[in-house]
């Protein structure tokens, strides 16, 4: 017997559920029965991109629409008996005002918007900010700035041009994250790429990405960490390492942590128009923070609830693009849903974005456009990290799992596992325990003395 389709069933369980009875009679007079069933066919193609993707009502439960549709549901008596032309009405603008709630970041400025005030409303709740006003003071700010707003190219050759770094070709945003090659060269070589670039001589467009610069410039204070991002165990984890636990392993022949976190997560960006970042969330799901010290960006950000309408239709590979066409835009059948629930900002210059953890998002660079940022975990977000590994560990053993046959012990296998996922993902199950130690401890002694892999 062939079974009903899903979504038919979960809009008949819609119906029932605004009607109020299980299995109700429908009287094609009745006007309250009308409206209720004009209102559970508006909730569900509203709620589920039309039937596209049924799992989004959950995200409904979860973020207050619910309890407006209760009340915009026992609210009003009076307005069952209207006119048919008078509900319909009503049901629409429900539905714009609860939308346009959802689909804008909010502007604060850092002078109206405590620590608390943020930890309560975006760090806690996982939610996106745009903060004005966050480069009081940085250095960075009078000197990589010209006086026309642009960015002093001059200045950074002099000062820090003989360090190397990675420019990514990127020429859309469906190239994936780092987008195409990646050229090792210095920041000076860079400079001069950029100058040409400018004069149209170079058509392949470079981006420098992930540029190290805190790790190499220690003595340069470029800018002053906001105060909302300070709450950073994982750079701390970097730091305490560098000074400490470096030397004390490689004195006692550990070398189990070698690949991992071997780097800060702080980082410059330097651009011209048009250079792009692709489709990604963040590493080991932390938060990220991004300032513009000069030129504009444009984010789109997709809620993690939606990450799903992100994948193909075998749930293997993700899209990298929101925006797709041909050939590729049909291996994602889901993205389409995926873009309407997808927010977009311009951010300029001296704000400074606040990216939760598990939203999806790409960047636009609309002009020459030089930025700082910084990853981040602490407790508010470490569950997601955590989440993260153990599929990253589900993923790597059934990958190798041919093999499993052929190692000596569980032990060997296990072994193997670990090394692809600090392969895949940047930290394994020791790493993960020796950072979650350092981060509980607050002298940062205990990891520093005691390597969890000698023990
Ligand atoms: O600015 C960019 O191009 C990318 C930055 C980014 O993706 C982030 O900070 O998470």
């Amino acid at each position: 017997m062939d079974n009903p389709p899903l979504v038919l069933l979960q809009e008949k369980t819609l119906e029932r559920l605004l009607v109020g009875q299980a299995f109700v009679e429908v009287t094609e007079g009745d006007p309250v029965i009308r409206r209720r069933l004009r209102l559970a066919s508006h909730v569900y193609s509203s709620w589920t991109a039309r039937g596209t993707d049924p799992a989004a009502l959950a995200a409904h439960l979860m973020d207050g629409s619910v309890e407006a549709l209760e009340e915009f549901v026992t609210a009003d008596h009076n307005s069952m008996h209207d006119g048919a032309q008078q509900a319909a009405d009503s049901i629409e603008n429900f539905f714009s005002a609860f939308s346009s709630q959802n689909t804008d970041i909010p502007r604060r400025h850092a002078e109206q918007l405590s620590y608390d005030e943020f930890v309560l409303e975006y760090m806690a709740p996982n939610l996106p900010v745009m903060i004005e006003g966050a480069t009081e003071g940085w250095q960075a700010c009078r000197n990589w700035v010209t006086t026309d707003g642009g960015v002093n190219l001059e200045f950074l050759a002099e000062r820090f041009g003989q360090a190397r770094i990675w420019a990514t070709a990127s020429a859309s945003t469906s190239d994936g994250y780092g987008g195409g090659q990646r050229h090792d060269m210095t920041a000076g070589q860079y400079v001069d790429w950029f100058r040409r670039h400018k004069q149209g001589q170079e058509e392949q467009l470079l981006y420098l990405k992930d540029w190290h610069f805190v790790n190499e410039f220690s003595d340069y204070k470029a800018y002053v960490l906001p105060e909302y991002f300070r709450d950073d165990w994982l750079n701390e984890y970097h730091d305490m390492r560098q000074t400490s636990h470096h030397s004390a392993s490689t004195s006692n022949g550990c070398t189990s942590q070698e690949n991992i976190v071997t780097s800060d997560y702080r980082f410059v960006y330097l651009g011209p128009k048009s250079t792009t970042t692709a489709l990604h969330a963040d590493v080991l799901r932390s938060f990220s923070w991004s300032v513009n010290v000069c030129g504009r960006k444009r984010w789109r950000l997709l809620p993690p609830q939606y990450t799903h309408l992100l994948y193909d239709r075998f749930g293997r590979e993700m899209a990298p693009d929101f925006e797709l066409d041909g050939c590729q835009a049909e291996r994602f059948p889901n993205l389409a849903a995926a873009r309407r629930h997808v927010i977009e900002v311009v951010q300029g210059v001296g704000e400074a974005i606040f990216v939760p953890s598990g939203w999806h998002h790409t960047v636009t660079n609309l002009e020459d456009t030089l930025s700082i940022n910084h990853n981040w975990l602490n407790a508010f977000n470490l569950h997601w990290g955590w989440a993260l590994l153990c599929r990253e560990h589900a993923e790597a053993a059934a990958a190798i799992e041919e093999c499993r046959e052929t190692c000596s012990s569980a032990e060997e296998f296990e072994a193997l596992v670990q090394r692809n996922m600090a392969a895949n993902c940047g930290l394994d199950f020791r790493a993960a325990a020796a950072f979650a130690v350092a981060a509980i401890d607050e002298t940062g002694q205990l990891a520093a003395d005691s390597c969890l892999a000698c023990a």
